[in-house]
């Protein structure tokens, strides 16, 4: 009987949520006391490993995630700091992630990272080597809201993915978000910080 216990963990790492691989998450939460319906992270807390904690360009970096939602609502956050408790800088509004597997956008946040540290009063020397903490929100058809982080130092010579390392799986994409109800128009569409076209070039990077 005790042998079954490995395998039951095992379906349920793959058949539900999602896993963070860019950057790097705070650590897994599919086990031990963590859970993905624990706001803010997870209940897994930052990291104190430095190795752990991904070196991100100023300029917005990679964001990999491998979902096992047929579709779900994904949201980008950031907080700054360590500790961070306030999740306020929105890095990608929102957009509707689809098909099962890996989503991967290539240069996240870049104008909204330059206005929370504008907002927040703190010069552009003193964000080289800054933690940060990326929050990544999925909501599911359940209306179940799953959340994930990963810990990050601000670090103007960090690199990108390569565009082989952020490659979206087969049929996965993202749709942005419109208007229940709206016909087509841009003028219809939520969340102007991430417009068609915002979303299509972050996500396309991933489709080449
Ligand atoms: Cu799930």
């Amino acid at each position: 009987m005790l042998s079954f216990i490995p395998l039951i963990a095992l379906a349920g790492l793959t058949s539900a949520h999602f896993n963070v691989l860019a950057p790097t998450w705070r650590g897994n939460s599919f086990t031990g006391g963590a859970s993905q319906w624990i706001y803010p992270c997870a209940n897994v807390s930052e990291t104190t490993d430095p190795s752990n904690r991904t070196q991100w360009p100023h300029t917005g970096g990679s964001v990999k995630i491998n979902g096992s939602h047929e579709w779900a609502y994904t949201y980008v956050n950031l907080g700054l700091g360590t500790n961070a408790t306030n999740f306020n800088i929105s890095l990608v509004e929102g957009f509707n992630q689809t098909g099962k597997g890996i989503l991967c956008m290539k240069e996240v946040g870049r104008d909204a990272i330059m206005e929370g540290i504008m907002e927040a009063n703190i010069s552009m020397e003193a964000m080289e080597g800054m933690h940060a903490t990326v929050q990544i929100i999925q909501i599911t058809h359940s209306g179940a809201s799953l959340y994930n982080c990963a810990d990050i130092t601000f670090n103007s010579t960090a690199q990108l993915l390569s565009d082989s390392e952020c490659a979206n799986s087969t049929g996965v994409s993202g749709v942005a978000l419109a208007n229940a109800g709206a016909t087509s128009g841009a003028t219809a569409r939520m969340g102007p910080a991430v417009g068609g076209g915002l979303l299509a070039a972050l996500i396309a990077w991933g489709l080449l």
